[in-house]
């Protein structure tokens, strides 16, 4: 109950930060895209992680303002990084969206007025689900979904290949991205199941010409796995954890 009262204060008082972890294209080590975390700077307890806070946040609602929060700062953020870089090599920007958030009939038109007003151009924005929310989906979510993609906007599938699901939805779904979960990569430089099961997801991608994103690339060992593989894009802390505003802007544009 504390935490509630301290969560709607955090809200009004503005105590939530984003952290940017790049997206590597793993043939040439580009950036490719960044995606925005948020954390919770709290007055007295210090940073508090999302896992510590995003469920309460979901069950009382506050996600939703958070969650606006969250995709315009993001829009902003990445929208000025690439007003600073060539125009034919923009940034994408991906942030994480609850199922809480996807309830919401206003959802399509927050998205779009967090484009409008940062001048982020929708191609540039990636919204990622995880598969539980894609599975259990009411019949209003697969129209959401359908309003976003209208914008111009993609979607990603986080945490691929870990919920209970049917592969069905990838056909119903209006997916472009799919997320590789940390579970296969930690696994693949040793594990010759781990091995099979992530080569299998990323031809599946391609066959279903999807992007793939192999998440949680912690080694050499791995990449190259991953690369050899033909898995066009990846995230981890080899290449770099989630990183403040200003490190982001060093390792963009150098000090
Ligand atoms: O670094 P990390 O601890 O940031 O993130 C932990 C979990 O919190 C991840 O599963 C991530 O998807 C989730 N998360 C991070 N930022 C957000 C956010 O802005 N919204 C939602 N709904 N989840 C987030
Ligand atoms: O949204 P998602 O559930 O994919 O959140 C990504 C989470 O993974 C975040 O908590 C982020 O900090 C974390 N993360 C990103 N790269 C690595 C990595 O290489 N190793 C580990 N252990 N965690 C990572
Ligand atoms: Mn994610
Ligand atoms: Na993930």
């Amino acid at each position: 109950l504390e935490m509630e009262a301290d969560l709607r204060r955090a809200v009004l008082r503005h105590e939530f930060q984003l952290r940017f972890q790049p997206i590597v294209r793993l043939r040439t080590g580009e950036i490719s895209g960044l995606e925005a975390l948020v954390r919770w700077q709290h007055p007295e307890r210090g940073m508090i992680p999302p896992l510590d806070f995003i469920p309460l946040a979901e069950e009382t609602g506050m996600i939703v303002p958070i969650g606006e929060w969250v995709l315009r700062e993001a829009c902003r953020q990445a929208a000025g990084w690439n007003a600073q870089r060539p125009a034919d090599a923009p940034l994408t920007v991906s942030v994480n969206l609850s199922a809480v958030q996807l309830d919401r009939a206003d959802l399509p038109d927050v998205v779009s007025s967090a484009l409008e007003e940062s001048g982020l151009p929708a191609h540039c924005l990636v919204i990622e689900l995880t598969e539980s929310l894609i599975v259990d989906h009411r019949p209003e979510t697969l129209r959401r979904l359908h309003a976003m993609k209208a914008l111009g906007v993609r979607l990603a599938i986080d945490d691929f290949g870990t919920g209970y699901s049917s592969l069905a939805y990838l056909r119903r779904f209006p997916v472009d991205i799919i997320k590789i979960d940390k579970s296969f990569v930690d696994d693949v430089g040793d594990e010759p199941a781990a091995a099979a099961l992530t080569h299998g997801i990323i031809q599946l991608g391609q066959a279903l010409q999807l992007s793939t994103i192999a998440e949680g690339i912690e080694d050499a060992g791995q990449l190259s796995e991953l690369a050899g593989g033909n898995c066009e894009l990846g995230q981890g802390y080899y290449f770099a954890e989630p990183l403040t505003t200003e490190a982001m802007q060093d390792l963009l544009f150098g000090k």
